[in-house]
């Protein structure tokens, strides 16, 4: 067995189009435990680090920005290789290209060029969901 932690955001563009329940339930159904859930509002300051990997990159203060500008779903999920399966139910990261039955590729309207609002997030490796849920849920 190979349990692990993710952690997933559901950002401000699905927390406005009421996607949060879409999202939990592509996860639950998937057969992930949920193990923290928060809706709030992220400062920039969480903002940066969590995107530290970004920085410097053009796109990275209209990610910051877009971010910040409402409340995201954060959540722990825990599974069998939950970090590359989330990655597999969220699809890739440009709606347009994302493959069907994903939940950017189902539900992702963000076409065209500007790839910033995508749905979701969710950590890319062991190391990075360490590093995010520590930053997101210091408690867990
Ligand atoms: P992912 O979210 O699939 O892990 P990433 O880590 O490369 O993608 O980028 C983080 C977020 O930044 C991504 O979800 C959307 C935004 N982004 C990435 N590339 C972009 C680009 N070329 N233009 C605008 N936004 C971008
Ligand atoms: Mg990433």
């Amino acid at each position: 067995p190979h349990t692990e932690r993710t952690l997933i955001l559901v950002k401000p563009d699905g927390v406005r189009r009421g996607l949060v329940g879409e999202v939990l339930r592509r996860v639950e159904a998937k057969g992930y435990t949920l193990l923290a859930v928060e809706l709030r509002t992220a400062d920039e300051a969480l903002l940066a680090e969590h995107y530290a990997e970004h920085e410097g990159k053009p796109f990275f203060r209209p990610l910051v920005d877009f971010m910040a500008s409402g409340p995201v779903l954060a959540v722990v999920a825990e599974g069998e290789r939950v970090i590359e399966g989330f990655r597999v139910i969220a699809g890739a990261t440009d709606p347009t290209t994302a493959a069907p039955g994903s939940i950017r590729g189902d539900l992702g309207r963000d076409w065209g060029l500007a790839v910033t609002q995508n749905l979701v997030h969710g950590s890319d490796s062991p190391e990075s969901a360490e590093r995010e849920i520590k930053l997101w849920f210091p408690g867990l």
